[in-house]
């Protein structure tokens, strides 16, 4: 039997390295589509299993005649602008949010002309493609509800969420006027050891390891009272490929439905190594980001009922998990 090919837009990203895995060990034949700058420290262990593509998903032209000479089963759509920015400065420290107008027009041109191109590109191939969109909680913004589900409105409040929302809408269009086999995954946040050092979780989880070790002596932070709903990044790639394995397309709200604040993750980040935070933290108000999302919380009772996908590490374990792994791989340096 013919192996199952899938392509994956964004690879060298964590969700895109767990996914990679998760479909070497199903033994598919996997294609990733990466941008000439991507740094692939995510992807360097599996490189020799995968096949690259240097494709911008941004030209029609190409995302067709690639597609046309893959023929993938599957395909993916996890690249995408995040929300957050970060100028970096030469000496490598991350200093200022940037909430620019450019990096408004960055967020909106890549995620939305990347993922119509790609639909498009489906349809007109003729090639019976399934097709995952990563879709994020920011869709919901300032939700007029505590807690979410697929039925609730949608009330972006940043372009990054904007560009969301019409990713979803355009693979609804192209699943219900074209019968393309789209769905979209509306994502909470979802950590791991191989989130970017930009967000919060990661920039705690090495801190904390730096700190123990002596190489660090402290951690600035902003709002430590803002709360998420936070997975483990491995099981919401389990839960794209269920999606797909579907007979029928569909969006799925994914998530814990749990919350906890920034504090609560420093604090048993900083006791998983015998450390109590409060001798470390400094708020910085320069890192309080100007307007904060409206807290959102999932109900992911669809997917357990439809696809019997539900989160499973806790939030402490998940906490553990990546102070654990800095510390070890910083200690093995040092
Ligand atoms: O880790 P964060 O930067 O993630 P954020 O903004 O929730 O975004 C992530 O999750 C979204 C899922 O809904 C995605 F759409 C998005 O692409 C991304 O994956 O910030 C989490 C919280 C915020 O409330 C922030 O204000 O942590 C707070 N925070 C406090 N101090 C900080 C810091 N965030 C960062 N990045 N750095 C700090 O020093």
């Amino acid at each position: 039997m013919r192996k199952k090919i899938a392509i994956i837009t964004g690879i060298a990203g964590q969700d895109g390295s767990f996914l990679a895995e998760l479909l070497l060990k199903k033994n598919y034949e996997v294609h990733g589509i990466i941008k000439k700058d991507n740094n692939l420290w995510r992807i360097n262990h599996i490189l020799k299993k995968i096949k690259i593509h240097y494709v911008p998903i941004q030209n029609y032209v190409a995302m067709l005649n690639l597609l046309k000479k893959i023929k993938p089963n599957e395909i993916y759509h996890l690249a995408g602008k995040s929300l957050v920015h970060y100028t970096t400065l030469k000496n490598k420290k991350i200093t200022n949010i940037d909430f620019s107008p450019t990096n408004e027009f960055l967020t909106m041109n890549t995620n939305i002309a990347g993922t119509h191109n790609i639909l498009a590109a489906i349809k007109s191939s003729n090639i019976k493609s399934k097709f995952y969109f990563s879709g994020s909680s920011e869709m919901f913004g300032h939700s007029k509800t505590l807690i979410q589900d697929e039925n609730t409105n949608f009330n972006p409040r940043s372009t990054y969420g904007i560009s969301k929302v019409a990713g979803y809408n355009l693979s609804k269009y192209y699943r219900d006027s074209h019968a393309l086999h789209a769905s979209t995954g509306i994502m909470y946040n979802h950590e791991s050891e191989r989130r970017g050092e930009e967000f919060v979780t990661r920039k705690i989880s090495i801190s904390a390891a730096k700190i123990k070790l002596g190489l660090q002596k402290f951690i600035e932070l902003g709002n430590i009272d803002a709360k998420r709903d936070w997975g483990y990044a491995p099981e919401y790639v389990q839960a794209m490929w269920m999606m797909l394995q579907a007979k029928n397309p569909d969006d799925y709200v994914i998530g814990t439905g749990k919350l906890h604040t920034v504090q609560d993750f420093i604090k048993i980040a900083f006791l998983s190594l015998d450390l109590n935070y409060e001798k470390y933290l400094k708020i910085n108000k320069k890192l309080i980001r100007p307007k904060e999302l409206f807290i959102l919380k999932s109900n992911s009772k669809k997917i357990l009922k439809k696809l019997n996908w539900k989160a499973k590490t806790d939030f402490k374990s998940l906490v553990s998990k990546m102070v654990v792994t800095d510390y070890n791989l910083l200690k093995s340096r040092h």
